[in-house]
């Protein structure tokens, strides 16, 4: 399997690297253990030395290595090094009421960082900053190291600023910055565009590299409105994108590449909605021009970007144009773009995404409900790709979309194995709603032992092949259905304590002819030594039909033991 080796051999000198980055920078911070304070009280407010030490007293003191009062001193003043800040009240939330945004040093609205820091909770709980929709709820300035611990980071929203527009919950200013969050959410955090420029990252936005244990990113929103462009005498929609997260490495004075990496973490539930031409009959009749950006990656956007995932749930996530777009929509759970940028996808379930268009698409292209992203190298192995959609309402005879394909939009150099793409849906009504998978791109490099769905090009003998060249009947879906028996979405186990395990479509059985069969995908991979669990954590391969020990195909294996 040649791509294996070549894929792991150039991953490894990715991890390499970013591993000397990460030593060089710890040993920049091992001389000294900086301050650790205490955080006694879930109140918001001005430093005031009242015995109470607060949330926003303890950034403060960080960021200007200096006890901004008493209340959070304990013994040491040793600023060098990162600072900790270890939350003990009893509160479960902190709602950060010194309202005051578009400020940058953490004395009202949210909490800005500047210096390394790490913010922890001192039992086994979880507690909210709660943003209160009147600014974002972090924002990291410079090339910072911030780990958070046990945090929900929920509500935030930031105002309009006048410019770009990134991260509704987190924002992260430079390109070298190190974000890590264990056993944490980011919810319910919005991004609303002024209508000028790009808007990206509902829950977390900007650059540098973002690493996720255990952890949830849910329900965030990107949503652009549409504005009149005096220089294109028409209306515009500006770029939205990065419903969950999005990272962009393009900065045209310091172009530069951004990672994201996950494991045991979730991705569901984060929108990208982007408003469209409001009164498009009325802009064609006056022939003006109009034009609508790119609407991209429900749950995560890279821009010069490497994504690597493992043990993840990426689910119910949604692209969405109300109107007519002449721009593209794509990747209802990822989205990439750029050369050289990847897609890296282990024991993961990519499922139930969504682009959805609810006018016709003009010369927009709608492409990769479940995963889009050309150019570049990926690896998808024991994953599962299955029930993504591309909704269109209306497809006008004149449209350009190009074929549109709901699981997964991927070319040049994509190395797949043990991976299910199949069931994933284009259309608008039962009429003329088809099975369109999207295997065999340009360049698909298989290493066998995949479930496809429909496809274009020939059958090949390593992989399993659901349905003939062309478009599946709906006899043929119904089978192919019964064959996979994949159950609901749904946390069947995992070793997440404080946040949900990622969700998984468990193997089922059926019975034909009186004889029970299990899912096709049961015990019909190829063994790998480096992929010895599933999505869980529990241990493959497991006992299925056979004699022998023979992993699944997918991110899930039948009968694992943890
Ligand atoms: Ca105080
Ligand atoms: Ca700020
Ligand atoms: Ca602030
Ligand atoms: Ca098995």
């Amino acid at each position: 399997m040649f791509f294996y080796h070549r894929f792991f051999a150039s991953n490894i000198r990715k991890k390499a690297a970013s591993l000397c980055f990460l030593a060089i920078l710890f040993f920049l911070n091992t001389s000294h253990a900086g301050v650790t304070m205490f955080v006694n009280s879930a109140e918001d407010g001005p430093p005031i030395e009242d015995g109470k030490c607060t949330l926003r007293e303890a950034t403060a003191s960080a960021n200007q290595s200096k006890f901004v009062n008493d209340d959070c001193f304990n013994g040491s003043k040793d600023w060098e090094g990162p600072d900790n800040i270890i939350i003990t009240f009893s509160d479960d939330v902190v709602s950060l009421t010194h309202l005051g945004a578009g400020e940058d040093n953490g004395e009202t609205g949210d909490l800005d960082i500047h210096v390394d820091l790490n913010i922890s909770v001192k039992e086994e709980r979880l507690v909210m900053i709660n943003g209160l929709y009147n600014d974002r709820v972090l924002d990291l300035h410079g090339p910072i190291i911030v780990n958070l611990s046990k945090l929900i980071i929920a509500n935030g929203q930031p105002p309009h600023e006048g410019q770009a527009l990134y991260g509704g919950g987190i924002r992260i200013m430079h390109a070298d910055s190190l974000l890590t969050l264990s056993d944490s959410k980011v919810i319910l955090n919005r991004l609303t565009g002024s209508g000028y420029m790009e808007v990206a990252g509902g829950g977390i936005g900007g650059r540098g590299y973002v690493t996720f244990y255990r952890s949830e990113v849910n329900d965030n929103l990107v949503f652009s409105p549409l504005y009149y462009s005096q220089k294109l005498g028409g209306y515009e929609a500006t770029g939205a994108m990065g419903g969950g997260v999005a990272l962009l490495g393009e900065d045209p004075l310091s172009p530069s590449w951004s990672f994201l990496h996950a494991y045991d973490s979730r991705f569901s539930g984060n929108i990208v909605r982007q408003l469209g031409p409001v009164s498009w009959k009325f802009l064609r009749n006056s022939e003006k021009m109009y034009y609508t950006r790119a609407t991209e990656g429900g749950g995560i956007y890279g821009d010069r970007a490497h994504i690597h995932l493992e043990r993840v749930e990426i689910a119910n996530n949604l692209v969405e144009n109300m109107d007519e777009t002449y721009g593209n929509v794509r990747g209802g759970a990822i989205s990439i773009n750029r050369h050289h940028s990847s897609v890296t996808s282990i024991n993961s379930t990519i499922s139930s995404n969504t682009i959805a268009l609810h006018s016709n698409a003009g010369q927009g292209r709608a492409q990769g409900g479940g995963i889009y992203s050309p150019n570049m190298s990926s690896f998808i192995a024991n994953s599962t790709i299955v029930f993504n959609e591309i909704f269109m309402l209306k497809t006008e005879e004149n449209s350009q979309t190009i074929e549109p394909t709901a699981g997964m939009k991927l070319m040049e150099e994509t190395g797949m194995i043990n991976s299910i793409l199949a069931l994933n849906f284009v259309g608008e009504n039962d009429e003329n709603r088809r099975e369109a998978s999207g295997n065999d791109p340009v360049g698909f490099n298989t290493g066998g032992s995949n479930i496809f769905g429909a496809r274009t090009g020939p059958e090949n003998a390593v992989d399993i092949h659901l349905f003939e060249v062309g478009k599946p009947s709906k006899s043929a879906v119904q089978a192919a259905y019964k064959k996979l028996s994949l159950q609901p979405l749904a946390d069947n186990g995992g070793n997440n304590t404080l946040t949900e395990n990622p969700r998984t479509h468990a193997l089922g059985s059926y019975f034909d002819d009186n004889k029970l069969m299990y899912s096709i995908a049961v015990d019909r991979g190829t063994n790998i030594d480096s992929i010895n669990i599933d999505q869980r954590g529990f241990k493959r391969p497991a006992y299925g039909w056979s004699f022998n020990k023979q992993t699944d195909i997918g991110a899930y294996e039948l009968n694992a033991k943890p």
